[in-house]
């Protein structure tokens, strides 16, 4: 399953999901691997780092043109069609996809050439706190589509003057050498909407509507209300392809220190989560995204932080169906300077925003874009890059605010640019120290440094405790003690006015890199601050997290 519901009815769509070919650099043995799924679950290939090779065939029962879509492939793939060469993508947290001309019916080989290993040709994926893993981890398909076709549709809702508005921007290739005229039909509730748009052969144009819609009911955290938007293209009257989208109508402003969903202060209450599940990697399974989710809301959460990356579409869209809002991250953790000045790094941070943006825009439960977690934010070399990242976001999307969690207290010089200031601090765990205090100190600091009148949210706050060790000295590492600072630490921030948000570090055990000596702080070579184990096993501060979060309410 690509998406929680169709997104065509004219375009023929097949999703290849399935059993491939595999071969591994280095092995000889052949193998058959699912698609989607981690390498890391065969034995052979637990902690592989390296090149494999997945093919399979597919038969095309008409001529025509084929666009294949893959959600995500860990970390790089090299795509072929009949041995061609037809797309190259880096990072494992992106879709892409590739169009294929003209193809002739009958089999046709598709291969993916996929590595996961690290070096300079990385600089996003490295030895890091949560795992890299190799393979084709997120679902795949292929569409049959015609010379001219819809690419996307971006849907912006409005509320003025008491009123619904949306602008429809609807985003039309065309593959043909002829110029063509397109006619553009799109509908929502029981509103419709028709445009025209003139194509030259090989251009790309858009059509844009601008409409008001009487009825029409708010996507709110309480009532998630969601409305098919449904795009259809003709030429010479007769309809040729469709495109359906999930919308919603919300607004998210940002207004001196406070977060306003849809005109209602919000006070974000909820998780930082990895895309990682015990035996299936990153390539976590819509059962497993669904208990997640049912787990979370179990504990009263109303937010989520995709950590520290983009992720797979059928997760935001269950958070647009349940009302959880959703800070969306770019891929990037704890980078140094060093690892900022990668040759690879800026141009692989532009093209990662790039796609997630163009294709998670539509998505009523994301309210903010964070990027750069934890990077190199207290120097001069960094401040221009968070620059150009934040001024890239808002050149796409004006219509969510901007963020980046910091942990470089008292030295970070890049607070007066995001909209909204974010500090990861884990009182109590790393530093013994009072959590009231450091936090006074915190914003003090924050308000100081160009964080003044903005709204302030604890992105990662936590302890780590290993699943199953009790110890009635409470002593760090067990489930008591990690359950004792959380209710601290929350008491502490959720009682506070100038903070208007709280994210936990983490939701749930995840697995780290041995690589980059993460090994020496991370017992199991996991992770070990989820409120839950790997295998989605509460721990005792499961049941704290559910009591402060009912305790306090999402909206102030
Ligand atoms: C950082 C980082 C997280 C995780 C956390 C921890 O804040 O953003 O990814 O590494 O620390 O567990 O220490």
């Amino acid at each position: 399953m690509i998406r929680l519901f169709d997104t065509h009815r004219i375009r023929s769509v097949r999703e290849l999901d399935g059993m491939w070919d595999f071969k591994m650099e280095g092995f000889d043995k052949s193998y058959r691997m699912p698609v989607p799924s981690c390498w890391e679950q065969h034995p052979d290939f637990l902690s592989h780092r390296g090149k494999g090779t997945y093919t399979r065939s597919v038969y095309i029962e008409q001529e025509g043109n084929i666009r294949i879509e893959f959600k995500g492939v860990s970390h790089t793939a090299d795509m072929y069609f009949d041995g061609e060469k037809i797309a190259h993508h880096y990072n494992a947290f992106t879709p892409f996809s590739a169009v294929v001309k003209n193809v002739s019916s009958g089999s046709h080989e598709i291969k993916v050439e996929v590595d996961n290993t690290f070096g300079e040709h990385s600089a996003l994926h490295i030895p890091n706190d949560y795992y890299t893993y190799g393979g084709i981890t997120r679902p795949v398909s292929l569409e049959l589509v015609p010379d001219v076709y819809i690419k996307n549709v971006h849907f912006t809702p409005c509320m003025s003057d008491g009123k619904w508005s949306a602008k429809i921007e609807v985003s039309v290739c065309n593959l043909s050498d002829e110029p063509v005229n397109a006619e553009i039909r799109s509908t929502l509730g029981g509103c419709a909407m028709s445009g025209s748009v003139k194509l030259e052969g090989g251009s790309e144009s858009a059509v844009v509507f601008e409409q008001e819609f009487d009825g029409v009911k708010p996507w709110s955290c309480a009532e998630p209300n969601l409305y098919m938007l449904n795009t259809v293209l003709s030429v010479n009257g007769g309809e040729t392809d469709d495109l359906i989208e999930r919308v919603g109508f919300r607004t998210v402003e940002v207004r001196d220190t406070k977060i306003y969903l849809n005109g209602s202060e919000m006070y974000l209450k909820g998780f930082n989560r990895h895309e990682d599940y015990a035996v299936d990697g990153c390539a976590v399974t819509l059962q497993h995204m669904v208990q997640d989710m049912d787990m979370m809301q179990d504990m009263n959460v109303n937010a989520v932080r995709t950590c520290h990356y983009p992720n797979d579409e059928r997760f935001l869209d269950l958070c647009d169906e349940r009302g959880i809002m959703v800070w969306e991250e770019n891929h990037a953790r704890g980078l140094l300077l060093k690892d900022m000045q990668n040759p690879n790094f800026e141009q692989q941070c532009e093209k990662k925003k790039k796609e997630m943006i163009e294709n998670h825009y539509n998505h009523p439960s994301i309210v903010i874009w964070g990027i750069l977690n934890e990077c190199a934010a207290e120097t001069e070399e960094g401040r221009r890059m968070y620059a150009k990242q934040y001024e890239q976001i808002r050149s796409m999307d004006t219509s969510r605010p901007t963020t980046s969690a910091t942990c470089r207290h008292f030295t970070d010089i890049c607070l007066d640019l995001p909209d909204v200031v974010s500090f990861n601090m884990y009182s109590g765990w790393y530093k013994d120290c009072p959590i009231d205090e450091r936090n006074d100190q915190e914003i003090e600091w924050i308000k100081k440094s160009g964080g003044d009148n903005k709204p302030i949210i604890v992105s990662e706050l936590g302890a780590a405790a290993i699943y199953g060790y009790r110890d009635r000295s409470r002593c760090k590492w067990s489930e008591e003690r990690q359950a004792d600072l959380i209710r601290d630490t929350l008491e502490v921030y959720m009682n506070d006015d100038r903070i208007t948000g709280v994210f936990i570090w983490q939701f749930a055990d995840c697995r780290v890199t041995e690589e980059g000596e993460w090994f020496a702080t991370r017992a199991r070579c996991h992770n070990n601050k989820g409120v839950v184990d790997e295998y989605r096993r509460p721990k005792m501060a499961y049941d704290t997290v559910k009591e402060m979060f009912k305790k306090y309410g999402g909206v102030r």
